[in-house]
């Protein structure tokens, strides 16, 4: 039986070809992180490492704390909280081993984690908390703003003042409660830095914060967060698909040995972080992140740009029974469409970062969905609709409207996302042979929405405020340009 990835067993393996070993060992907990997914271990985790080495300082390894299972945790637990990261390309492949993840914990019941995260948070070796809970794990409102009336967020506001470590039950309610444990600790000034796909990440997360301290009616830890706390917002890019049993094995032909914790990624790495922090950091700059004054331009490019035409090229593709990115992407029809929206609908919308050439970028991205060696499916892309297709593509529309330009072209993006709203949701939706069931926050409402006559399908849809609010809705000439796309896919 083949040995098990740990500190042991890779002290033994190395050095091999294609693999590469953690450059450094952290000797403390710098970091905490919230929402300890593939993406989070494939992006900030080696940067931060890279970053760490190359400045030779261990101050920053992670504690990652999961967010719906503990499946993670008792995944790097037995290896020391090693794992690799298997990039591939078209005729690449190589590994590398990471050891920035010192510690891991699951916050919710049975046990002790949500006590653990609280008193790390609390600790002055901590400077910086980063966060990638996806866009559904924030549990924005339909105003941008935090939910108060989600039933975790409320039970973490009741903890926060009870003084309790009960199990936490919303990741923006654990963040309060370690910022109200950091502030009683006295454990000094702190950076919270939001690595998910949201429009001006930063502000939106420090107004929920705000939202959230303010129904606690905590003046103290209120002002105290105003002055202590900075949320610098950022941009990430790395495509980073679900691992396979597949990506394990040639991960373990590579390493000669078992990593439970793999992940795979693109050769691709970007982070753009606003150079806002309240404290210390890693010298992420060393590592090729940008530290800027202004990430906007480049978050809105990435969010409108990529993730939008993913976005399109998934829900289009799977209708299609295109199985990945990268089939989707070959399908001519296809791509014709995400050049049409993005250089039509996209393009106009946005001002290029300094010195960047957003044609060349525009570009880069289809080459990019093009890698075929990732794997990347369609059907993970189309995840969670709902609480994306808001953050990436109907700022475009709106800009659009708003310049006097009827936004065809994202109409059909809206248009394949309808599509696959109705097919998934009423079992009619079939890719390689697999039924695909609706995976959305909202699924139960979008599945009622969508059920009915394929006439009035896209403004049923449209009336769903919590995606479109109460404007998009209202605009007859988007809904027409909506209605009309629906047209290309075969909607029964
Ligand atoms: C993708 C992103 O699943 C999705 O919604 O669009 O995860 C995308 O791969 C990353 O943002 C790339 O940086």
């Amino acid at each position: 039986m083949t040995a098990r990835l740990s500190r042991a067993t890779l002290a033994d393996a190395l050095p091999r070809p294609g693999v590469s070993g953690p450059p450094l060992v952290p000797a403390r907990t710098g970091i905490v992180h919230l929402g300890l997914g593939a993406f989070h271990r494939a992006h900030q985790a080696v940067l931060t490492e890279d970053a760490a080495a190359a400045a030779d300082d261990d101050r920053w390894g992670i504690l990652g704390v999961t967010q719906r299972s503990a499946r993670v945790v008792d995944q790097v637990a037995p290896q020391d909280g090693l794992y690799g990261v298997l990039t591939l390309d078209r005729d690449r492949e190589d590994l590398r081993v990471v050891a920035a993840l010192r510690e891991a914990a699951f916050p919710g019941p049975p046990g002790s984690g949500t006590a653990r995260v609280l008193a790390t948070v609390a600790s002055p070796d901590v400077h910086v908390v980063t966060l990638t809970v996806t866009e559904k794990g924030y549990r924005l409102g339909a105003d941008g703003r935090a939910d108060l009336s989600d039933e975790g967020v409320l039970a973490d506001l009741a903890a926060l003042r009870g003084r309790s470590d009960a199990p936490a039950r919303s990741a923006t309610g654990l963040l309060v409660r370690a910022l109200d444990r950091r502030r009683r600790a006295d454990a000094g000034p702190l950076t919270v830095v939001c690595c998910d796909n949201l429009t001006g990440n930063g502000r939106v997360l420090a107004r929920m914060v705000d939202d959230l301290l303010a129904a606690t009616g905590d003046d103290d830890l209120r002002a105290w967060v105003a002055a202590s706390v900075r949320f610098p917002s950022t941009m990430v890019d790395r495509i980073v698909p679900a691992t396979t049993a597949e990506h394990r094995e040639r991960a373990q032909r590579l390493l000669g040995l078992l990593d439970e914790a793999l992940v795979v990624g693109e050769p691709f790495t970007q982070w753009v972080v606003e150079d806002a922090f309240a404290g210390p950091r890693p010298a992420w700059e060393k590592a090729g992140a940008t530290l800027t004054a202004d990430v906007e331009p480049y978050e809105r490019a990435k969010l409108r740009l990529l993730n939008a035409t993913h976005s399109l090229l998934a829900y289009a593709g799977a209708l299609r029974e295109h199985v990945t990115i990268a089939q989707a992407v070959e399908d001519d029809e296809l791509r014709a469409w995400a050049t049409a929206f993005t250089d039509t609908d996209v393009l106009p919308t946005l001002e290029a970062p300094d010195g960047a050439d957003l044609v060349a970028y525009r570009d880069s991205l289809l080459h990019r969905f093009a890698n075929p060696a990732t794997g990347h499916t369609t059907v993970q892309v189309a995840m969670d609709g709902s609480v994306k297709l808001p953050q990436r593509l109907l700022g475009t529309v709106r800009d659009r409207l708003a310049a006097g330009a009827v936004p065809e072209h994202a109409a059909l993006v809206v248009a394949a996302w309808m599509a696959y709203v109705r097919a998934a949701s009423s079992g009619a939706l079939v890719v390689a042979g697999r039924g695909v069931t609706l995976d959305d926050p909202l699924a139960g409402a979008l599945a009622d929405a969508a059920e009915g006559p394929v006439e009035g399908l896209a403004d049923r849809l449209l009336r769903v405020e919590a995606v479109f609010g109460a404007d998009l809705a209202e605009h007859a000439a988007f809904r027409a340009a909506v209605t009309s796309a629906l047209r290309s896919f075969p909607v029964r």
